[in-house]
């Protein structure tokens, strides 16, 4: 309860702030787009994880809130970085279920976009399998809805919850993002490497887009280039990072080209 009591207070008193990871073309490298994570410096227990406070807010509802200033806060970003000659990346960010079917969430995120003057195609929306649990026609919709104004949208955590084949069918998604748990014991665990090839041809054959994530090896990531997976996450290219530390990288491969 403290710390429910504490995230209340938190948007107010400027304790969050947002880390961006970069999500990288496989065969080039190139940065595509980045995934705002959000963080928050408690100021007596120091950085708390949204591994722990994000059910929280989820709970208390403090999410729709928080989930707004998040959305606004990475669009803003992203129209600044492409004010300063970054111009083609993506911004994705992570939307819980309560967020996902809030009654005015398509409203919401159109005056968002409005107001930061983003292009809608430079944004992600990212979900969970869990959004579609007792909710299939809803989020149909809303997928729909997002692809008429160009916002992309991912599966996040992909194979680790209960979509169907038949539901994945039906979705107008972009892209999808497979765990960090089969990326893990990709070289170790044959089955492991067989649901990944299982899913990248899947993929291929519905026009959809792949990101590996937590790649944290050369090994991992040489395998996934092999078989043609599309984009990798993960901390062998880089860990989340603050915006001057991102500016500086993005910086550093302009350079190199
Ligand atoms: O960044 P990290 O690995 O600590 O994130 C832990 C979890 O918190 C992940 O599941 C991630 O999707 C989630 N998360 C991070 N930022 C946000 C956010 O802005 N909104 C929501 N709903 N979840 C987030
Ligand atoms: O649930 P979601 O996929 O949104 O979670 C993203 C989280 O996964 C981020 O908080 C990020 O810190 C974490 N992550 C991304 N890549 C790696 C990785 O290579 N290793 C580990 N351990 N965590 C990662
Ligand atoms: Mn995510
Ligand atoms: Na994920």
């Amino acid at each position: 309860f403290a710390l429910s009591n504490d995230l209340r207070k938190a948007l107010a008193k400027d304790e969050l702030f947002i880390q961006y990871m970069p999500r990288v073309q496989a065969q080039t490298t190139e940065i595509l787009g980045v995934e705002a994570l959000v963080r928050w410096n408690h100021p007596d227990w120091g950085l708390v994880s949204p591994a722990e406070f994000v059910p929280i807010a989820e709970e208390t509802g403090l999410i729709i809130p928080i989930g707004e200033w998040v959305l606004r806060e990475a669009c803003k970003q992203n129209k600044r970085w492409q004010d300063m000659g970054f111009t083609s990346m993506t911004v994705s960010v992570n939307f819980s279920v309560k967020q996902l079917l809030q009654q005015n969430i398509l409203q919401t995120i159109d005056r968002i976009v409005e107001e930061t003057g983003l292009s809608p195609e430079y944004l992600e929306i990212e979900i969970t399998e869990s959004s579609f649990i007792s909710n299939e026609k809803e989020v149909i919709h809303l997928l729909d809805e997002l692809k008429k104004r160009k916002i992309k949208v991912s599966l996040d955590d992909f194979g680790t919850g209960f979509s169907s084949l038949y539901l994945l069918k039906q979705l107008s998604l972009d892209t999808i993002k497979i765990d960090k748990s089969f990326v893990e014991e990709i070289l170790t665990n044959p089955v492991n490497k067989s649901i990944i090839e299982c899913i990248l041809s899947l993929a291929k054959a519905m026009n959809m887009n792949v990101v590996a994530e937590g790649v944290e090896t050369a090994e991992q990531y040489a395998f996934l280039k092999s078989k043609e997976c599309d984009e990798i996450q993960g901390y062998y290219f880089s860990r989340p990072l603050d915006i001057k530390d991102l500016e500086a990288l993005l910086k550093s491969k302009q350079m190199n080209t």
